[in-house]
């Protein structure tokens, strides 16, 4: 990992951006790929995964002995962590339920906003080297808080044609009512348009691979689609009261995730930053998935500063997906942080517990998107209409108001819209 102390403003740019995204290359096949299940649905589909994921299935559709048999697989342990991760992130979710708002602004004019469920979402749960059933929960549990009648659920079969059986598990216990072996942008063109077996999904969340995400972003032009998506990331702020090993562990973490994924650090000295390092090398080579991390670490970055400001400074400017603050008093620094996806407090407060258990959502706003985006919540999958009523009285109070106002925008049938009214009232 690179070391850089005491970066001069002019270099922040470079040192806050993201590794490029290639986007020209795929993006035709994706294109193809999207109008091919439009045009032909399953078919396209199942072609599809054929030549893609290696399997033939004779239809997407998850069978009930498939999840029968996924719950027998799944060790009594996991389902009992699952089950306590589940309970804390139902508990977080629910108590971000409103109470809406139903207000008269004046006399006579009343105003109501109200939330209501998205009708049909659809999640997308990548497959591969490391299947996370993690995010299975962080998608459905807010899905069926909100109330959304219809939740579709889509990883890829392996090359048995079978789902990981905690992602099964997973999804039939939180209550995901259409799981689908489907994966790649085949997957998101069949939520995003219906297929004949897969409903269509008015929201398509998820994270996946750069097929996926840019799927997702083609067809966010007509499907609402949770956020745009960037490899995953982390700060970590540390000063002396931090742990080397932990800062390292935190590190590591992320760089595990892939190859692309990024591990920043922002240290209080060089002599803090040497000891993380060192502590890096001999956390990763006990690794499992080593040859990742260490991938993920070439691009990963190592900044000295020498004031907690300044520190914070670079942290908002980054606007990272995970922040980590390992300083003295962390709350003090949490409080001027104004661009993160999710902030874990402390030196006991490992990524980790957002990731799998504490209660928050781990689907986050990367690639500097923090600036701009929340991460998952409640309200991702509401939408909210407003209503409204007017007493003769009200319209008697307001009207000259919209009169004058639709007549300096020169609309005369908003302003008529009015005087009928009035003059029936006189
Ligand atoms: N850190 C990932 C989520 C995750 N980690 C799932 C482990 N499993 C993105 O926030
Ligand atoms: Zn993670």
């Amino acid at each position: 990992m690179q070391i850089i102390v005491n970066p001069e403003k002019r270099e922040w740019a470079a040192l806050t951006a993201r590794p490029q995204m290639e986007r020209s290359t795929i993006g035709p096949r994706v294109a193809a790929i999207l109008d091919a299940v439009r045009a032909e649905g399953d078919d396209a589909l199942l072609r599809l995964t054929r030549e893609i994921d290696g399997v033939k299935l004779p239809s997407p559709a998850v069978t009930a002995d498939e999840i029968e048999e996924a719950s027998r697989l799944v060790p009594q342990e996991l389902k009992t962590a699952i089950a306590t991760a589940k309970n804390n992130i139902e508990r977080f979710h629910a108590a971000q339920q409103g109470e809406g708002v139903d207000l008269e602004t004046m006399p006579g004019v009343r105003c109501v906003q109200k939330a209501v469920p998205i009708r049909s979402v659809g999640l997308y749960i990548p497959g591969g080297s490391a299947p996370l059933f993690s995010t299975v929960l962080m998608l459905a549990i807010p899905a069926r808080i909100a109330g959304c009648p219809q939740i579709t659920l889509c990883s890829p079969p392996d090359k048995q044609g079978k789902l990981s059986p905690a992602i099964l598990y997973t999804a039939q216990l939180c209550g995901v009512t259409h799981i689908f072996k489907a994966g790649g942008a085949q997957a998101v063109a069949a939520m995003a348009y219906g297929t004949q077996s897969i409903p269509k999904a008015d929201k398509i969340f998820g994270p996946g691979n750069q097929y996926v995400t840019e799927a997702k972003q083609q067809v966010s032009q007509f499907t609402a689609i949770d956020m745009p998506a960037g490899p995953s990331e982390v700060l970590v702020m540390a000063d002396e009261t931090a742990d080397p090993a932990f800062v390292a562990s935190d590190l590591l973490s992320q760089a595990e995730h892939g190859p692309d994924s990024q591990a920043m650090l922002v240290a209080s000295s060089r002599e803090l930053a040497e000891r993380v390092v060192r502590e890096v090398e001999r956390q990763l080579a006990e690794l499992p998935r080593e040859a990742i991390a260490s991938r993920a670490l070439d691009h990963s970055r190592i900044i000295v500063m020498d004031t907690p400001e300044e520190m914070v400074e670079f942290a908002n400017a980054y606007a990272t997906e995970h922040l980590i603050i390992s300083m003295d008093n962390p709350w003090e620094v949490a409080r001027r942080i104004t661009a993160a996806g999710s902030v874990f407090i402390g030196n006991y407060t490992p990524e980790s517990a957002g990731d799998y258990a504490s209660g928050t959502n781990h689907t986050l706003p990367t690639y500097g998107w923090a600036r701009s985006c929340s991460g998952v919540n409640l309200d991702s999958f509401m939408r909210k209409i407003t209503f409204q009523e007017i007493t003769p009285a009200g319209l008697q109070r307001i009207g000259g108001v919209i009169e004058t106002m639709a007549a300096a925008e020169g609309l005369g049938a908003h302003k008529n819209a009015v005087t009928l009214r009035l003059r029936k009232l006189e």
